[in-house]
């Protein structure tokens, strides 16, 4: 380690900023392939525990003299900041969860979750329901930095051009600098530290329907029953606060949902999913048994003098479980058990900043969490960032304790950098206006290069009436997100894609088809985030990371490595340059209103299924294998599949095939290049179909793997 480099650096800040105190690097070490760990002076965990790394850092190097990002420390009154110096014409990225634009230059967000209706209730929309102190910078030569502020205290986090700085209200913390040659190593190097989502079932892949709330079985079937009736492809109707009694967790009222178990049962039928919603706060009713239960566990967060605290939400005061104890995670994950057995197949937590319906919108910052489990006890302001996230470990393993052989789906409001390993995410309360679609797409792409691979926004806008225009030009690039969920606010228009009309309904349709068909290729980006924590939603300057023109645009996106998606609302978007064709996947796509654009890039096969109505239709048989040749003439995909539950892909059950392409005059031959896995896929896939795009025109060839398949041009 080099101190008097560390030391010159403490110096100079503590020369150009005045008021706060630089605290001198105490240790640091790398801990990953180009990722160093700093540790200031005063650090003790604690004060500040970390609750975002998967696991403690493995000391692995000593930090070489080489290494030129050095974060600078300071303490200043009692709260520790630390910030980072950035070379002349870095493009800075990340912050998880933010409104506004993907380049972050120049912005500053608070971490300090909230429950921040159309994103301007509170603040300005400058924070939102989840915490995510990291940023990445990209320099202009394409190389890429990250820095993660290894801290959860109430905080600032600003992005200027020349400095990324942190300002908390907390204990010292350490910081974890990663310098590697591509912005997508960096994100892999967030992963290595923070950990992956797991695989999700692949019905969750499919399309979502909610609203605020189908508040009657017959409700519930109804909407089931149009989406059939209609061939408008889903996979899940989800229930919102209304199906419980009296807003009490883990009930159903006896009048609208008397048979749940029932209900269920006939969605499944029907080949739905089930998704339930689960607040964090229990009515404070002695009567009622979560609660009564609760208090004999003695779960309840507490007040500073020790008294147990009481909030207002949905049902009238209500207590707070402290889900920073693991036997309170164990407690709550035990509810889910009856819960669960009435057939749900997900579920959703919602309102865990936690919200509390009063003047500060949460529970009081000298509330006391006690920790367990090598966590110290610290207050509310240390972890409220962190309460969504650890209610979702505990309801992801009440989900796995009652049902050990499928992959849990988990969706969460409030989250913090790392929980993507226990639940999904959705943006929370936008507005159904052109300003929140648009920022859904940078939202997401944040989220995602945040550690977040999968997350969505309720399509068509929830709060306030959404105009057909507007549902239309959504749904048409919406279904190319990771997660694709229409939802509702109580007392708006009808938003379900045949609400508007049999235009939009139509669009709709086309939308939904163009997603389910690309399932194959959708879940083999889920595998690459499980695995390695690249992103399923990608900026455009992935395809070409010396752009200068690629890095603020975030109008048009990226599926995977391979799917160029141009949203209809885009505006003269920068795209990337090189081969890139567009594909069509329905009939008429192409020229369809409000139908995004979609284009692969030029040496990539992408896989394709046929149209279905939900996933358990999925199939590869037929299979159609986009082709888009390189300037060689070659061209190379891959393709993931395995159960699309459970956990059998761990020991081997699942396939990993690589296609390649061969331009040979006047044809293209397609070949099965190589297999991963114990699943055999391949030989029970008897009819392929090719479509190579070339110069704006396709050829077609069919044929089978076994022998592969040639395409005349
Ligand atoms: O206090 O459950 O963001 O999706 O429909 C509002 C009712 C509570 C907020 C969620 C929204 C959900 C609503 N919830």
């Amino acid at each position: 380690m080099h101190l008097e480099k560390i030391f010159f650096a403490v110096a100079f800040a503590g020369a150009t900023a005045a008021s706060a105190a630089p605290v001198e690097v105490a240790s640091t070490a790398m801990v990953g392939d180009g990722i160093a760990l700093f540790v200031p002076q005063g650090y003790d965990p604690a004060k500040t525990p970390s609750l975002m790394l998967e696991k403690e850092p493995v000391y692995t190097a000593a930090l070489p003299s080489s290494w030129n990002l050095v974060p600078e420390f300071t303490f200043t009154d009692g709260k520790a900041g630390a910030k980072l110096r950035v070379p002349v014409g870095t493009s800075l990225y990340g912050g998880g969860e933010v409104t506004g634009p993907l380049l972050r230059n120049g912005k500053t967000i608070e971490l300090w979750n909230v429950d921040n209706g159309a994103y301007r209730a509170v603040d300005n929309g400058t924070h939102l329901y989840q915490t995510h102190p990291w940023v990445m910078g990209v320099r202009p030569d394409g190389t890429a930095f990250g820095i993660l502020f290894d801290s959860s205290w109430k905080s600032h986090l600003t992005t200027a051009d020349d400095c990324i700085s942190f300002d908390t209200e907390g204990a010292p913390f350490r910081a974890f600098v990663i310098d590697r040659a591509t912005p997508q190593d960096v994100v892999k190097g967030l992963a290595e530290l923070t950990g992956t989502m797991e695989m999700p079932p692949l019905w969750s892949l499919g399309y979502h329907q909610c609203r605020f709330s189908y508040d009657t079985e017959a409700k519930v079937r109804d909407i089931a029953a149009n989406f059939r009736s209609r061939n408008i492809p889903c996979d899940v109707i989800w229930m919102d606060i209304d199906y419980m009694d009296g807003f009490r967790i883990f009930t159903f009222d006896p009048v609208k949902f008397p048979d749940p178990k029932t209900l269920n049962d006939d969605l499944h039928k029907a080949n739905f999913k089930a998704v339930y919603m689960i607040d964090p706060a229990p009515k404070a009713d002695p009567e009622y048994f979560v609660y009564k239960s609760g208090t004999e566990n003695d779960v309840w967060v507490r007040r500073a003098d020790g008294s147990e605290y009481q909030g207002k939400v949905w049902p009238g005061m209500a207590a707070f479980p402290d889900f920073t104890v693991p036997e309170v995670r164990t407690w709550w994950a035990g509810l889910y058990k009856d819960f669960l057995a009435t057939g749900i197949d997900g579920v959703w937590n919602d309102v865990n900043e936690p919200a509390v319906f009063d003047s500060i919108g949460t529970m009081p910052n000298d509330n006391v969490h006690r920790g367990g489990g090598g966590l110290p006890a610290g207050p509310h302001l240390l972890y409220h960032n962190a309460y969504g996230r650890f209610m979702v470990e505990g309801t992801r393993n009440g989900f796995l304790d009652v049902y050990p052989d499928k992959r849990p789906f988990v969706l969460t409001r409030s989250n913090i950098l790392g929980g993507q390993r226990y639940a999904a995410t959705w943006t929370g309360d936008n507005y159904a206006e052109q300003q929140h679609m648009e920022w859904s797409v940078p939202m997401s792409i944040t989220l995602g290069l945040s550690g977040q691979p999968y997350s969505g926004p309720d399509i068509g806008g929830f709060l306030g009436n959404t105009p057909p225009e507007l549902f239309a030009d959504w749904i048409g690039f919406g279904v190319f997100l990771p997660f694709a969920r229409g939802h509702a606010c109580a007392g708006t228009n009808d938003k379900e894609p045949w609400a508007f009309g049999p235009e939009v309904e139509k669009t709709s349709r086309m939308a939904l088809e163009r997603r389910y068909r690309l399932l194959p290729y959708l879940y083999t980006c889920f595998y690459d985030a499980h695995n390695t924590g690249l992103p399923v939603m990608q900026p455009l300057f992935f395809a070409d990371i010396k752009d200068q023109a690629l890095r603020a645009e975030d109008q048009a996106f990226l599926m995977g490595e391979n799917l160029l998606v141009v949203p209809t609302f885009a505006k003269n978007p920068a795209l990337p340059a090189g081969i890139w064709e567009e594909i069509s996947l329905v009939k008429g796509d192409t020229k369809a209103a409000h139908q995004a654009s979609l284009r692969l890039k030029g040496g990539s096969i992408i896989p394709a299924g046929k149209v279905i109505q939900h996933t358990e239709e999925a199939t590869l048989e037929p299979l159609t294998l986009y082709v888009c040749l390189d300037e060689n003439g070659t061209a190379e995909g891959r393709l993931y599949w395995d159960a699309g539950n459970g956990w059998e892909f761990r020991n081997g059950d699942y396939s990993l095939m690589t296609f390649k392409a061969q331009k040979n005059g006047k044809k293209v031959n397609v070949a099965l290049a190589s297999t991963e896995g114990d699943r055999d896929v391949a030989s029970e896939i008897k009819n392929v179909e090719v479509i190579v795009v070339e110069k704006g025109k396709t050829k077609t060839g069919r044929g089978n793997l076994a022998d592969g398949i040639t395409v005349k041009l």
